[in-house]
């Protein structure tokens, strides 16, 4: 085809592009050029585990906010890939809620399968990208990290597929800073363990919080006491969790709340978010945006409305991930290939003022996974993405909803039935809470 596009980041989006163009080419299309750059030493983004926290070997931002113990937050069925089931990976259904192990598995099964590793350079971070108005080319800067050498190449178009969950937003609060103890965020917690028999106090409310104070929880510590800014997450917790309004100060271990309660703890970790971030993005190529299911300046929430050229994955808020990132990488292939035309200015920004306005018209989460399935549905319209049953998918994160609500410390105990297979996955041989095991070994057990 001549054309040659780059890809920033082989995790679950990344991935979703590379198997795209791939997809395509087993059909016989004349497909680009694909240069995928990863700055870590394997594929699959935050579900490829690391204990580094801080800086790596190579002294790069750690990319990791995941840490052992993790089990998916959400049911398997609603991001199981059209093409490749959990059933065609592991020969078997397997129950509704995989640890980490088990998910990078399954998401490295599917790019083994499409033999795509080569179309990857390790190691390469990705320091600058440019656009010349004339040429109508970007350049891309990356730096091999093992050779120690800095190059350039020219792309047609580049995907950005850098993920949205490494940089962390980390609020400041008085005394912190004389802290008897350790002060962490979630990017940089990794083994619950370290918290036994301790108190902890967390700052937010949603994923992250909900659920490294249920890792806590799982693993033994004393005590979690969690601050919120806006609701408390209103589960019903067990005896030894407890829910205050935000931290004011910090006095030595003494925590002061907005209420003007304390509480003595051995621990903060600030479950505060993450920021998009794009150190190798000039101003008018870099994205802005809250993090929200209408990203903003994004057409179809993918192409990039400065620059039709230039492409974002995977950089909303997230019920739909791995299928979701997938629909998008479908479509930008084929806004590459040709096959899909992207419109005028005035109507890729109309696009985005009417996603957002519908984003802000929804009324619970209910409505919230709704409007995300429907935008899967109307991107795997145009594409020849395997259709598979959205509204099936809706209503296995709709009884999610509901069993959390039951018991927050047993909804991982719940099976769904596959959109992709129609088969209901198996009840797990242990409960959630007693399964101290996170290896894909133990998982499969059953
Ligand atoms: P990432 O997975 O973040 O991958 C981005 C890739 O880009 C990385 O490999 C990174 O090394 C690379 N990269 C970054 N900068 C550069 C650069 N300059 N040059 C080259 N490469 C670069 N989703 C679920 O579906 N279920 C869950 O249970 C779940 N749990 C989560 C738990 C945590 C703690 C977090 C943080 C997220 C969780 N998610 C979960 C959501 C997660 O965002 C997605 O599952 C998915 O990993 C997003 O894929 P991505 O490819 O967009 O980004
Ligand atoms: P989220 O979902 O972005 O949530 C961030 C939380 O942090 C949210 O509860 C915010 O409260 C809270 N927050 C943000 N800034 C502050 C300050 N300054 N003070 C107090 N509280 C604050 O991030 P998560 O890490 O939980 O989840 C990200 C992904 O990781 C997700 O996809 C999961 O799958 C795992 P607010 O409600 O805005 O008041």
């Amino acid at each position: 085809m001549g054309k040659r596009v780059a890809v920033i980041g082989a995790g679950p989006s990344g991935l979703a592009q590379l198997r795209a163009f791939q997809s395509a080419a087993q059909k016989g299309a004349d497909i680009p050029e694909v240069v995928c750059f990863e700055k870590q030493d394997d594929w699959g983004g935050l579900w490829n585990y690391t204990w580094r926290t801080g800086l790596d070997e190579y002294g790069e931002p750690v990319h990791g906010s995941m840490y052992r113990y993790l089990w998916s937050n959400g049911p398997k069925e609603g991001l199981e890939f059209a093409d490749y089931s959990f059933e065609e990976h592991f020969g078997k259904q397997i129950a509704s809620y995989p640890p980490r192990a088990v998910l990078f598995d399954y998401i490295k099964g599917r790019v083994e399968k499409a033999d795509v590793r080569g179309w990857i350079r390790f190691r390469n971070p990705v320091r600058h990208v440019s656009y010349d108005d004339g040429t109508k080319q970007f350049t891309v800067s990356a730096h091999d990290l093992v050779e120690d050498r800095e190059y350039s190449e020219v792309f047609d178009h580049v995907v950005v597929a850098n993920g949205h969950f490494s940089t962390p937003n980390v609020p400041e609060f008085d005394g912190l800073d004389r802290f008897n103890g350790r002060v962490l965020h979630a990017h940089d917690f990794r083994d619950a363990v370290e918290f036994k028999d301790k108190d902890i106090l967390i700052i937010g409310t949603s994923y992250s919080a909900e659920d490294i104070g249920s890792q806590c929880w799982k693993y033994g510590c004393k005590s979690i006491t969690v601050s919120h800014r806006t609701a408390p997450m209103g589960y019903d917790w067990p005896d030894n969790w407890q829910e205050v309004p935000l931290l004011t100060s910090v006095d030595g271990n003494t925590c002061v709340f907005k209420d003007g309660t304390t509480k003595e703890v051995d621990a903060i970790i600030l479950c505060t978010g993450y920021k998009h971030h794009f150190p190798f993005m000039p101003p008018a190529l870099t994205l802005r945006t809250a993090n929200r299911l209408a990203a903003a300046d994004l057409y179809k929430g993918v192409v990039f409305n400065p620059n039709p050229a230039l492409f974002y994955l995977g950089m909303q808020d997230q019920w739909y991930t791995f299928n979701m990132f997938d629909a998008q990488a479908w479509y930008v292939r084929d806004i590459i290939m040709g096959t899909i035309s992207v419109p005028d200015s005035a109507a890729r920004e109309q696009d985005v003022v009417d996603r957002v306005a519908a984003e802000d018209a929804l009324e619970d989460d209910y409505a919230c996974i709704r409007y995300q399935g429907d935008y899967v549905k109307e991107l795997i319209a145009d594409t020849d993405y395997p259709s598979f049953d959205v509204d099936g998918a809706n209503e296995a994160f709709f009884q999610w909803k509901k069993h959390k609500k039951v018991n927050i410390m047993t909804f991982r105990d719940n099976c769904y039935t596959s959109v992709i297979t129609g088969t209901l996955a198996p009840v797990h041989h242990t409960p959630w809470k007693d399964a101290l095991d996170d290896s894909m070994e133990s998982y499969l057990e059953n």
